[in-house]
This record gives structure tokens, sequence and C-alpha cells, in this order.
């Protein structure tokens, strides 16, 4: 029969049966024997077709997936990890503070959806706390830029409740991934859509210590009005390992609109002569801040085993 994956936490998952009922699987042993270039070859939101045997659904089959998002695995560089299948969306919490998001990390989140041609967003989190003067404007202006580039932008609160309705709104009859750096409120926030499910969220105090708590599952919540979200551990980085270098910069749509006009058609936009690219920072209309993670991303990816 078939059933959905709604947990994975290494090489352990559930599923989810047509009746509604959830067990543990076991992959057949075909799948494991395979030489694999994925940490693990299943993930939350796949389809599969299982055999039940005295509580526990053998996986068969994966049935053929309409997206997915992967990354580099971010403990073993030359294996890849998907990280959900089957969704509709993908937004990242972002924080400034309380944890620090590093921008080369939303932009690594942005390009990896794009490569995969899944609809990003941005919900920055925990809108009630009293940032300092200089944290509370990057707040606002990293708000501002990402909207002006076409991204849907939340700003959200689960103590005020702030935000709540309009992303409510948006993940009602979609299958959402959400994500984001340890303790950037992802549990709270599935806690505030879903009444009773009281989801284990971490004392404040643990973040600002190094080597915090990291939840090391993903899971498939669904939405009491429709839709499901899935939780998954923002650790490491996101990045897209089948983009080339001179990919790069169609995954950034702010430099999409102007790659036809540098002199060389295959300018990688560092430092090569009548750089588009390169002009629209200079006049503004392409943020420094993004352009600096541009070159970071190209950095990494000409680091990457191919
Ligand atoms: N001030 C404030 N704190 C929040 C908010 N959302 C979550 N937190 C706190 O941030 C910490 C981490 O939240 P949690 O949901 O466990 O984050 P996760 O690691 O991303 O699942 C907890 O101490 C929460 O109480 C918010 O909207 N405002
Ligand atoms: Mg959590
Ligand atoms: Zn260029």
């Amino acid at each position: 029969m078939e059933a959905l994956v709604v947990r994975t936490a290494g090489d352990h998952v559930h599923v989810r049966l047509s009746t509604g009922e959830t067990l543990p699987a076991t992959l057949r042993g075909r799948f494991r024997l395979e030489e694999s270039p994925f940490t693990s070859p299943i993930a939350v939101g796949d389809h599969v077709q299982v055999e039940v045997e005295n509580d526990l659904a053998v996986i068969q089959e994966i049935l053929p997936r309409k997206n997915w998002l992967v990354r580099v695995d971010p403990t073993l560089p030359y294996k890849k990890q998907i990280l959900a299948c089957n969704i509709d969306q993908a937004f990242l919490l972002v924080t400034v503070e309380m944890p620090f998001t590093p921008l080369r990390y939303v932009d690594g989140f942005l390009v990896m959806c794009e490569a995969y041609g899944v609809e990003a967003g941005l919900v920055f989190t925990k809108a009630d706390l009293a940032l300092k003067p200089r944290a509370h404007q990057k707040r606002e202006y990293l708000i501002h830029l990402y909207q002006a580039i076409g991204y849907p932008v939340f700003s959200v609160s689960t103590l005020s409740g702030e935000g709540l309705p309009s992303l409510k709104e948006a993940l009602q009859g979609k299958r959402t991934f959400l994500t984001g750096l340890s303790g950037v409120g992802k549990s709270s926030l599935i806690n505030a859509f879903i009444p009773g499910l009281n989801l284990a969220t971490q004392p404040l105090v643990r973040l600002t210590q190094r080597g915090r708590h990291t939840t090391t599952f993903s899971a498939l919540y669904s939405l009491p009005e429709g839709g499901e979200v899935i939780d998954s551990p923002g650790f490491g980085e996101f990045r897209p390992p089948e983009v080339e270098p001179q990919e790069l910069s169609h995954y950034f749509p702010e430099m999409r609109a102007c790659l036809t006009e540098c002199r060389f058609n295959n300018c990688l936009h560092a430092d090569e002569p009548d750089c588009a690219v390169r002009a629209a920072v200079t006049q503004g209309t392409i943020a420094a801040s993004r352009y600096h993670t541009y070159l970071a991303l190209l950095q990494g990816l000409k680091l990457l085993p191919r």
C-alpha cells in the first residue's frame, strides 16, 4: 500500500499509511546495498510503496518525486543530502541575533530553492524582541531587500502574535519546508499553528553556548486547516551540489535581469571587464551584501568535488 514518509532521523524512518496510522519503517535491503550518492535515499515528503509486517512498514519502492531540495551534506561533503521531497514551497526562518543568521546562509538557501525550482520565502521571527538600534536597522533592511528582490517575506512573533495570520494564510493548503538555524523559533512557530502539538522548544540560554543542542530529525506535521509543514534542522550551509559556477548568477533574480549585458557571455562577475553585474552593484541596484555572498558562494562551488 501507499504511504507518506513523515519523519526521518538518520536511517530511522516513519511513514503514515493511508489509514492515518503512523508506523516505523525500514528500507528493503536493496536500497541500502546500492552505491548511493546520497546520505540517505529517502526523505520526508516521499511517497512510498510499503508492505506492513508486524507493525513495521517495509518500503518496497520510492514513488516518482515532483521535486526535491538537495544540498551538499554538511558532515560528508562528498555525499548529497535530500532535505525534503514533493513540497510546494520552502521558508527559511531568520533572526539577526540570538541566533545570528549569516547572510551567506540565507542566500545559500535561496539559491538552493532557485536551483531546484522551489518557491522560497523568508520568515523573520521574534519580531517582539527589543533589538539594539544596529540589529533593528539590519532586520528592517533585510526585510526590505528580500522583498524588493521578489521573495515573500514575513515578520512574525509567536509571543505577540504579530504577523501570524498572514503567514498562516501562506501555509494553508500547501506543503511547506521550514528550516533555519537552531533556536530561530521553528518549533515555537509550528506549535503556534498546531494547537495541542506541544513540540519541545529550547531554553534561550542554550543559544549563547557553542555546540548547542540541535534537532537531528525532520518531521512532517499536518495543519488543522489543511496543508503540512516540515520541520527540518538547519545546521550547516545550504550548498546546492549540482550548480556549476557559471550558473550561479542565474539563481540570483536581480542578477538574472542584467546577465546579457556583460561583455563576456561566460562572465563569472568576479573580475572580468565590463561586467553588468558589478556595474549594477556600483550603482546600487544590486545590493552589495548579495554580491558579496554571491562571491563567497562562487568560491565554495569552485572547491566542490565534481
Ligand atoms: N522573544 C521571542 N522568543 C521566541 C519566539 N519564538 C521562539 N522564541 C524562543 O526562542 C527559543 C528557541 O525556540 P525554538 O522554537 O525551540 O527554536 P527551534 O530550535 O528553531 O525549534 C526558545 O527559547 C523560544 O522561547 C518569539 O517569537 N519571540
Ligand atoms: Mg526545534
Ligand atoms: Zn558579469
